[in-house]
């Protein structure tokens, strides 16, 4: 079907994300409604998070917090309070099992095996923090996945391919607060109006345009790329192609998610994994962008259907409009990148 320009936009109604998720258990006959107030945390975790962000620059929240995470990356304070304010919001819904954060080396374990806890949620707390004192977008990402209570680590009862996703998505703190989610049958977008105090449900079934001559990539870090992903870049660049980098990866995936094209991260040869983590950052967004009609991969592979090793695991990730990513996996084949 022609991509008919904002066919799936929501008129006429006003509908919560709370009334959304309610409307979509009654779907589900026999749904027990855990999942649901697991949604509806994570709402609430955002609008408490966008409440903190939004003040960033007049409160003493800017900054670093003088700690590192387990990235070893510099912990900016808004990054702390994120993480609490997700872990607060998510601690006391009974179908949690398990939380594990970017922020934390290790899950944390709410509930064993036979307490209840039917769920794992992942997340990055803000995503591309490091552009908060310069007031550029940042992101929370989320991912649920089910609880396997006989399996007895909490590393290996999360190390889940994306494929096994109950559901993911993003909170966008930018000009607007945006909510994207997906549950598996397509991807749905809410904006926080401020004055309601609720995610509202704008658009239903986002479709990702098929093509779109526009790419995100860092390219200051072009000359370590593979040989596949350069000569996709120099012919986008000779067919006309735009370039977009905001360099927080829920923005540049939520442009091109509306916007169509192709964001990426390849590897490079200081970092053959690339930067991007794949359990709490590529898998929830290689969901949306799959779910919305796109593609996701990591080298010759399907991102989703990769099967991780460790909780913090990098891997290369491009992803978005399926005649883009068809190019540059043509190009990564014909420069001898290996499946
Ligand atoms: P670079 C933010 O730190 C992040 O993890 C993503 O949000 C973003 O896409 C990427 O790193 C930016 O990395 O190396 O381009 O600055």
């Amino acid at each position: 079907m022609q991509d008919r320009p904002h066919a799936d936009v929501v008129r006429d109604n006003l509908t919560s994300i709370q009334a959304h998720i309610l409307q979509e258990e009654r779907r589900h006959p026999g749904a027990s409604g855990d999942f649901s107030m697991i949604i509806s945390a994570i709402s609430l975790a955002g609008k408490a998070i966008a409440a903190k962000v939004r003040r960033a620059n007049l409160e003493d929240v800017l900054g670093a917090f003088g700690t590192t995470n387990v990235q070893g990356e510099g912990q900016q304070k808004l990054d702390v309070i994120a993480n609490e304010i997700i872990m607060k919001c998510l601690g006391d819904r009974v179908s949690v099992a398990l939380l594990a954060s970017e922020e934390d080396e290790e899950p944390t374990i709410l509930r064993r095996g036979g307490e209840g806890g039917k769920y794992c949620v992942l997340f990055d707390p803000l995503d591309g923090s490091s552009n908060i004192d310069c007031a550029m977008p940042v992101g929370t990402i989320f991912t649920v996945l089910r609880n396997d209570p006989t399996i007895k680590g909490s590393v290996e009862t999360v190390c889940q391919a994306g494929r096994d996703q109950v559901a993911a998505g993003y909170v966008l703190y930018g000009s607007a607060t945006i909510m994207v989610l997906t549950t598996g049958s397509g991807v749905d977008m809410f904006v926080l109006d401020h004055s309601v105090g609720s995610f509202l449900l704008v658009r239903r079934g986002v479709r990702i345009p098929k093509s779109a001559k526009t790419y995100s990539v860092n390219e200051a870090n072009a000359l370590q790329f593979p040989a596949g992903y350069r000569r996709f870049l120099d012919e986008a660049k000779a067919s006309g192609y735009s370039s977009r980098y905001i360099g927080s990866m829920v923005a540049d995936v939520h442009r091109t998610l509306l916007a169509g094209g192709l964001f990426m991260y390849p590897p490079t040869t200081s970092k053959p994994d690339g930067k991007i983590r794949m359990l709490y950052e590529a898998n929830p967004l290689a969901f949306i962008i799959e779910q919305a009609g796109g593609m996701a991969y990591s080298g010759l592979k399907r991102t989703l259907d990769l099967k991780p090793a460790e909780l913090h695991q990098r891997i290369p990730v491009a992803m978005g409009s399926p005649e883009q990513v068809d190019g540059l996996l043509a190009s990564l084949r014909e420069h001898g990148e290996q499946a």
